[in-house]
């Protein structure tokens, strides 16, 4: 029996139980486990289906043919790592380090396996990604209320009565969440624009439109004030720029509210007077504040907790450790350019990019306007090198293919964005591949690099992490995981107290105060790619197989283009266009339709993001606005 920790990007990071038995892996959740509670979601459960994949990479590939043609001969590690090695050598000489881009994300994320390439390019001082693919606008507006993005315990939901799942499909994207709720006894409600499984679990859900998150809050706020239930003492002591705020949404009409969000009156009232009376929490989603309103949306929910008296009643970001020792910026001797991650096709374009060295990540199929983004690849010359599982779509652009193992075949450990638990994982057997941290060794010695930082151990580099956080190695050795206890915190301000009158907003050129705008595109339907239950992202997709390609339409939209279930449809706009079959729903709402997001290209021969925007939100730490996607549909 060894411990595992399921590395996927997902809120739950749960503790596994694994073992090897007649050669094939078997994993349960672990029962001791708070949060994961001695069960896996449907995609866990599978793990060894993905771990046993046929498909996985075993040797190192080289390209012999176009970028995307799929055409590679196989090759030895050596020969690999010594034409990365070349290439990249050649490259800093000719163009300079910071035309060398990293380019990585949570496709893993142990924090060895994570973190510890990012050494090479530190000490090598070459260009690093500025995240903004998942949840930068909300951490923006979040720091401009509270100074910080990190909510409460999930854990301390035992103490409260209702949470609101506030942009999230919690029952898909962060299940074992969910079921902690609903386990402490919880009511919960759902404010969404489609009615998700999570809406249909719960015990109350506000269907609204999109982008007027940000007027539904404010209209709520004016309800939970002009009655005098909000906790009058908490946000005398506690709320900066409280009068303010009270005469900003003094003016607005619930009528407008209504109006534009979709939501009556009298619901807006009754969420208002039942959240102030039951003291509710909320957790705020990933998903729907990656549009161009999703920033201002944030900030406006997160008024919501602190008037009825929460110090920290939200849910959004965790950090329990500080892991930066892996990463060693300290190798650095100049200060990073910083790449936005949104903005990968722009930069390639520009010729700023001569060398693109990606891992845990599949830019090809998750990153929005994938015309744009192959079309800079093909047309610039960028060496391209991927270190993956799999042959992905990021793989088969790329010069050179180097494949990974999975976190079965390694030591490392993990925390959570979601909850307060450090967990380990132990290897459990060897298959195919290379850990990130072999990989970067390899490298290193190729280059000639002799720093020790270089070649520290996984186990010498978890070691440390744990000592510099006081967390005990033998502690989690017996147990498989420790929970991190919280330090009294108070709100990283200007002011010291949260903030309904943002200065640190209006340092960014914004309003004080959340502001609603309007935005239209130049189709008529607006394009929502949410999560899938079956898939992370884009994996999965080639292990599991089951994925969701239909497009789902309301009723009377499909009427108005002669459209019927199970017809094969297009959808366009001047992006992309692409193929699939129309499910009709009133789940979803007229004037919205839905396409699951970043399946893989290569099986499908399409994904949402041919069509999706890739415009940022500049104020927003350059955030993704790709739910700020306008298309159309016609009947094929
Ligand atoms: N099964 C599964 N779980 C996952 C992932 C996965 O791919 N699959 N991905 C992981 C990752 S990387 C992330 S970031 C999280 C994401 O977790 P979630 O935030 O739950 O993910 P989404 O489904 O992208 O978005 C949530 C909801 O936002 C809604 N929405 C869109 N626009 C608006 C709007 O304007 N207002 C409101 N109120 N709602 C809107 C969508 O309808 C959708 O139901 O999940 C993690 N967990
Ligand atoms: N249209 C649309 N697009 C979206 C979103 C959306 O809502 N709509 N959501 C966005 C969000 S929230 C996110 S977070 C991004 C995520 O986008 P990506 O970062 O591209 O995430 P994944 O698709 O999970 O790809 C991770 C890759 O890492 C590989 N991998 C796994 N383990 C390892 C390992 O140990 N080593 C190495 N070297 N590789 C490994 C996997 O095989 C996989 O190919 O997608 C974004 N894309
Ligand atoms: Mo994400």
């Amino acid at each position: 029996m060894s411990f595992s920790v399921c590395m996927r990007d997902c809120y739950d990071t749960c503790s596994m139980v694994s073992e090897l038995r007649d050669g094939k892996l078997r994993v349960r959740g672990n029962p001791e486990h708070p949060v994961t509670a001695g069960f896996l979601c449907p995609k866990g459960a599978l793990l060894p289906r993905w771990f046993h994949a046929e498909d996985r990479l075993k040797r190192p590939l080289i390209r012999t043919g176009e970028k995307g043609s799929g055409n590679f001969r196989e090759t030895s590690w050596e020969e690999a790592i010594e034409l990365v090695a070349k290439k990249l050598r050649e490259t800093i000489e000719e163009h300079g380090s910071e035309s060398v881009l990293v380019y990585q994300y949570a496709g893993d994320r142990g924090v060895v396996n994570y973190a510890f390439p990012l050494r090479l390019f530190h000490y090598l001082n070459t260009s690093m990604l500025d995240y903004g693919i998942c949840d930068r606008a909300g951490q923006e507006a979040l720091r401009d209320v509270y100074g910080t993005a990190i909510g409460m315990d999930p854990e301390g939901l035992k103490n409260h009565r209702l949470v609101v799942y506030w942009g999230i499909n919690a029952f898909w994207t962060n299940l074992h969440g969910f079921m902690l709720a609903k386990r402490y006894g919880l009511e919960t409600w759902t404010v969404d624009v489609v009615r998700t499984e999570t809406a249909k679990r719960s015990d109350r859900f506000f269907q609204i439109r999109p982008d007027t998150d940000v007027l539904f809050a404010l209209g709520v706020a004016k309800v939970i004030i002009d009655e005098n239930l909000y906790d009058e003492n908490f946000v005398r002591e506690n709320v900066y720029g409280f009068e303010e705020f009270k005469n900003y949404v003094k003016t607005l009409s619930l009528d407008y509210v209504s109006e534009e969000t979709g939501v009556g009156v009298e619901e807006i009232e009754t969420f208002a007077r039942e959240f102030a009376e039951k003291r509710g929490v909320i957790h705020i989603g990933y998903g729907f504040q990656r549009s161009l309103a999703g920033g201002e949306a944030v900030r406006a929910i997160a008024i919501l907790p602190a008037l009825v008296g929460h110090r920290f009643g939200f849910i959004y970001d965790m950090k329990t450790i500080d892991k930066s020792y892996a990463e060693g910026a300290f190798l650095r001797t100049k200060p990073a350019k910083r790449i936005p991650q949104m903005k990968l096709a722009e930069y390639i374009e520009r010729g700023e990019i001569k060398f693109l060295y990606i891992y845990n990540s599949n830019p090809l199929a998750s990153l929005p306007n994938q015309n744009r983004l192959r079309r800079a690849l093909i047309e610039n010359d960028v060496f391209v090198v991927t270190h993956d599982i799999f042959l992905t779509d990021t793989a088969l652009y790329s010069d050179v293919v180097l494949p990974a193992n999975a976190f079965f075949e390694r030591l490392d450990i993990a925390d959570s964005y979601y909850h307060r638990y450090v967990a380990l994982n132990e290897p459990v057997a060897r298959l195919h591949g290379k850990s990130n941290s072999e990989v970067t060794r390899l490298l290193a010695r190729a280059l000639g690099i002799d720093n020790p930082r270089l070649y520290e151990s996984d186990e010498e580099v978890i070691r440390k992490i744990l000592e510099l956080n006081g967390l005990s190695w033998e502690e989690l050795k017996t147990k498989g995981f420790i929970k991190v206890p919280e330090k009294p915190r108070t709100w990283e301000t200007r002011s010291g107290k949260i903030e309904f009158y943002s200065q640190r907003a209006i340092e960014r050129g914004l309003s004080p105060f959340p502001e609603y705008r309007k935005f239209e595109g130049q189709y008529p339907l607006r394009l929502l790619t949410p999560t899938h239950r079956m898939t992370i992202t884009s994996q999965y997709h080639n292990t599991y197989g089951m994925i969701d390609p239909n497009l789902y339409i309301n009723p009377a939209d499909a009427k108005e283009r002669d459209i019927e279930d199970g017809d094969t449809v297009e959808v366009f706009n001047d992006n992309g266009s692409i193929r699939t079959e129309a499910r009709l729903t009133e789940d979803v709402p007229q004037g919205v339709v839905v396409l699951y997001k970043a399946f893989w290209v290569r099986l499908l021969g399409w994904n949402a993001n041919f069509l999706t925007a890739d415009e940022t939100v500049e104020k927003y730490g350059n955030g993704s606005a790709c739910h700020s996607t306008w298309v159309d549909v016609r009947k094929v």
